[in-house]
């Protein structure tokens, strides 16, 4: 508890911020309370979504470059304070260090991103058929972007958004996990000091509210939120996208991922080991990239299998904080609940069992860690399609190529995925039209650990989102399209006459 004080002032928090309040945080690492903090009502949510809507009318006529300023200053705090936010997200998310660097640095990549971007927010000039006339487009502020972020990415994924949207022009309004509220402060502490270092800027142009269900649906369902960014279960997913589209809003959705690697007799079986292992056991299997199925060539199957059982029973679990442990805790007891309910179903699903046992439990036992779980399965049943956050991997073996794609993408999930080959032909295949059916799909390098510059998101149950690099701001500005006519007379379009 006095680390966690100590760190949260150093981030700028004062006690009251996280002491007393309702809402009680326990560190995944030992269970122990590390924080208590209040609770926003679904009426203190419509009221800061109606004070970032003031907000947003002041920011979106501030010219975009000087909208980037505020963005690459909130990046500089994020470099200074980078040490001690990456150990608040290991306190709370149980992230091992290098992880919880990696998430701060996935943050500060995003802010460089989106101060460049604030100079490149143009539309295309387009021929008009009209003599005199020219058309263009024109990218616009949109309004209030809404986001409500998971426990895995506790802050990484918000600054995704976040970034993007303030040098789009817009305001923002963050409902974070309930499991990961002091993460969420901190950064938002953060987030004012830039804010207190930029002139001119509105008051609430960023505004983080902790608290339940009630708290998320009252900015779903406020229509004076433009855009919800969602990140979490395709079941928030299922009740959130519907709710928006009653009212026209804009959803962007990045949910659930079943994400698989395929290992072809070609492949350099040391890179597939290690790329196999860091994606189904990395982040103890808790991110929405984790690689949960491998679906190996029958010739190699035994030989990889055996090589990933032996690996994986040598991996370090323990605490976060300590070098060289590589498996953190799980986020809760539900979590491993869950975990135990897939490797019954597993089980009786014909699955052979290695790992996924508690582990620690004497020297923890408020936490729930677990030895990584490898599952020999003997075809595709109902559990492997089943997203099971926990590092649980699923081995299944292929004949040919096509089967193996077909199994790649017969879940109803689709984020990520990856085959391990040397063969030209079946890598441009798996990236082809007839390939790999996810938003990722990679070679050579396995499904988590997505650099900034892309678009992240995927396809069916994933929800069809984009966000962070590439084009992904287009979602957070509306689209004019605009003809102006610079000539005497006033032909129309497709040669229509309207003469009097
Ligand atoms: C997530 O799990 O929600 O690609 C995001 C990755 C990270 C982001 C994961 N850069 O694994």
């Amino acid at each position: 508890m006095n680390e966690i004080k100590t760190l949260l002032n150093s981030l700028g928090l004062a006690d009251s911020a996280f002491t007393g309040g309702t809402l009680a945080v326990r560190s995944p690492i030992d269970g122990a309370a590390i924080g208590a903090v209040t609770e926003a009502s679904a009426d203190d949510m419509r009221a800061a979504v109606a004070r970032a809507h003031s907000a947003f009318l002041a920011w979106r006529v501030v010219p975009a470059p000087r909208r980037g300023e505020l963005v690459r200053l909130f990046g500089e705090e994020l470099r200074l304070h980078k040490a001690a936010l990456a150990r608040l997200v290991s306190l709370e998310a149980g992230k091992v260090t290098s992880e919880g660097e990696g998430e701060v640095q996935e943050m500060i990549d995003i802010c460089d991103f989106a101060v460049g971007l604030s100079r490149q927010l143009h539309g295309l000039t387009i021929a008009s058929e009209r003599p005199g006339h020219r058309m263009m487009e024109q990218w616009l502020p949109l309004g209030v972007v809404g986001i409500i972020s998971a426990f895995n990415f506790p802050v990484a994924v918000w600054a995704w958004n976040s970034a993007l949207a303030l040098v789009c022009g817009n305001a923002c309004v963050w409902k974070p996990s309930e499991k990961t509220p002091l993460t969420a402060l901190a950064t938002q502490a953060l987030f004012d000091k830039a804010l207190a270092r930029f002139e001119g800027a509105p008051a609430h142009l960023s505004q983080v509210l902790n608290g339940g269900a009630a708290v998320g649906e009252a900015m779903v369902d406020d229509s004076h939120v433009a855009l919800v960014s969602a990140t979490g279960s395709t079941r928030m997913g299922r009740a959130v996208g519907p709710k928006v589209a009653a009212r026209f809003g804009r959803c962007l959705l990045e949910l659930g991922g079943n994400n698989a690697i395929i290992v072809s007799p070609s492949a350099d079986l040391d890179l597939a080991v290690r790329g196999i292992l860091f994606g189904a056991y990395g982040t103890a299997g808790q991110r929405c990239t984790t690689t949960r199925r491998v679906i190996i060539h029958a010739s190699i199957h035994d030989e990889l299998v055996a090589r990933l059982d032996r690996a994986r029973a040598t991996l370090a679990i323990g605490s976060p904080l300590e070098a060289g442990n590589l498996i953190g805790p799980l986020i809760d007891q539900a979590a491993f609940d869950a975990m135990q309910k897939a490797l019954a179903q597993a089980r009786e699903q014909g699955g052979v069992i290695s790992g996924g046992e508690r582990a620690l439990a004497d020297v923890y036992p408020q936490a729930w860690y677990a030895t990584p779980a490898l599952v020999r399965m003997p075809a595709q049943t109902a559990v492997v399609k089943h997203e099971t956050f926990a590092p649980i991997l699923y081995t299944l073996k292929y004949e040919t190529l096509d089967q193996a794609i077909a199994l790649q993408n017969e879940v109803p999930q689709g984020l990520s995925s990856a085959i391990f080959t040397n063969d030209l032909r079946e890598a441009e295949l798996f990236l082809s039209a007839s390939g790999s059916d996810c938003g990722i799909a990679n070679v050579n390098i396995g499904t988590s650990g997505a650099e900034i510059g892309g678009a992240f998101g995927g396809e069916k149950e994933t929800g069809g989102g984009r966000e962070s690099g590439s084009d992904a701001w287009r979602a957070y500005m509306r689209r004019a399209t605009n003809t102006i006519n610079y000539s005497g007379a006033l032909p129309l379009a497709q040669g229509v006459k309207f003469d009097f």
